[in-house]
């Protein structure tokens, strides 16, 4: 086992966001002695009720600011010994019909989260660690009749979506701030996450919240496309044990060993919800949709003993839809757009 590193303060980059609300709420009750400020511009995916009951806890502040803002980024650095990069526009359907707002975050602000760090850490001669948080989908697409085949972390690169190409930018330019510099830059490359706090435009809240509105559900092309589905606080998980026991330069796959098509999803979707066939509508394909994501998430095992505990099947799936079932308000906010009202009575544009 590699040496475990501990850290004092995390800057966490898009923690109003589904993965990165989950990450900040954990880490704080999972180590006590952690601070953490969340640096989110708030998109339209990035909600600040995803942390409503933090709000205030004093080892946790939040700034409202966009990671391609250099100045901004290391300003806050000052303090923190730690950068864990969530920040990113992460929908490929978005990123099919428009991929410039892909470029900007996903590319530029971590090459501006990279280089503020190196401006800060050089100076300050201290040795800090930036962890990117990547996708599966920088691997491109597995075939459906090769079940064997995953993704390792040295498949090359192959990625079919704008916003996959985008991810797989970052990570390739976070490398080579530890190439070029020496610093301690690590990726991890996780599959398909689910959980409380999705933004519904992601099939899963997208699917339980079209039913519990007497919707049917758009399900593409013939279904038969695979994900590889990961309880979201597994994955939060997995970040933090590479965060603190990654080697520098390594890359980390993860994944849940949990590989279902799309239509065997939606099937146990609707079982769980007491809904019939009938409620699923076929529509057209997603262009460039890529067949199947399956990780060896085999690595994480050997060198940081982790492996997935919240993700069986389907009882991680029936904890969800619960979530979401008991989390109507929420939903239906997001859903109408009416978060954006609270954002600007509660915090103003630029809240802290
Ligand atoms: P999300 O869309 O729910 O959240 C993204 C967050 O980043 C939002 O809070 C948004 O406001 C913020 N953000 C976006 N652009 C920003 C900018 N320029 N400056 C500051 N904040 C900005 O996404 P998510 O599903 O939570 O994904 C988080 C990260 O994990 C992404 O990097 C994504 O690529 C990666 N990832 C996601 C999954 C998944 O299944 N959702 C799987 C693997 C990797
Ligand atoms: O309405 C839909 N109907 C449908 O059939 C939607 C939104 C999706 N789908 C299919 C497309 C995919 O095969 O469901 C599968 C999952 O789609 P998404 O939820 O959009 O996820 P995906 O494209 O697989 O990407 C997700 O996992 C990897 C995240 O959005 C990415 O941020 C992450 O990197």
């Amino acid at each position: 086992m590699p040496e475990t590193r501990t850290f004092k303060h995390l800057l966490v980059t898009g923690g109003c966001g589904f993965i990165g609300s989950n990450f900040v709420r954990s880490v704080l009750e999972w180590r006590p002695n952690v601070r953490i400020t969340n640096l989110d511009a708030l998109t339209y995916s990035g909600n600040l009720e995803n942390l409503t009951e933090i709000e205030g806890h004093d080892r946790y502040a939040f700034v409202k600011g966009d990671i391609t803002d250099g100045p901004l980024v290391q300003s806050l650095l000052a303090d923190c010994d730690t950068v864990i990069n969530f920040a990113a526009e992460s929908h490929v359907d978005r990123s099919i019909q428009d991929a410039s707002p892909f470029i900007t975050s996903n590319v530029l602000g971590t090459q501006v989260l990279l280089q503020a760090c190196r401006n800060t850490w050089a100076d300050d001669g201290k040795a800090g660690r930036f962890l990117q948080v990547g996708t599966d989908e920088v691997y491109g697409s597995l075939p459906l009749n090769e079940p064997n085949l995953l993704f390792t972390e040295s498949t090359p690169l192959d990625p079919s979506s704008p916003y996959s190409a985008s991810k797989a930018a970052a990570d390739m330019l976070a490398m080579t701030f530890r190439r070029t510099f020496g610093m301690d830059v690590l990726l991890t490359r996780c599959s398909n996450n689910y959980g409380p706090y999705q933004f519904p435009e992601k099939v899963i809240p997208l699917f339980v919240t079209n039913l519990m509105q007497g919707e049917q559900v758009p399900l593409y092309g013939d279904g038969k496309n695979v994900r590889d589905w990961l309880h979201v606080v597994d994955h939060c998980e997995a970040i933090l044990a590479v965060l603190e026991g990654g080697r520098p330069g390594e890359v980390y796959n993860i994944g849940g060993n949990n590989e279902r098509s799309n239509l065997e999803l939606t099937h146990a979707i609707l079982d769980i919800m007491g809904k019939g066939k009938d409620m699923i509508r076929p529509v057209a394909d997603r262009l460039g949709h890529d067949r199947r994501y399956a990780i060896d998430a085999s690595k994480m095992k050997t060198e940081l003993d982790w492996q997935p505990s919240r993700s069986a099947w389907p009882k991680g799936l029936e904890d969800t839809i619960r979530w979401y079932q008991d989390n109507t308000e929420w939903w239906q906010r997001v859903r109408s757009g009416a978060y954006r009202d609270y954002y600007e009575k509660m915090y103003g544009a630029t809240a802290r």
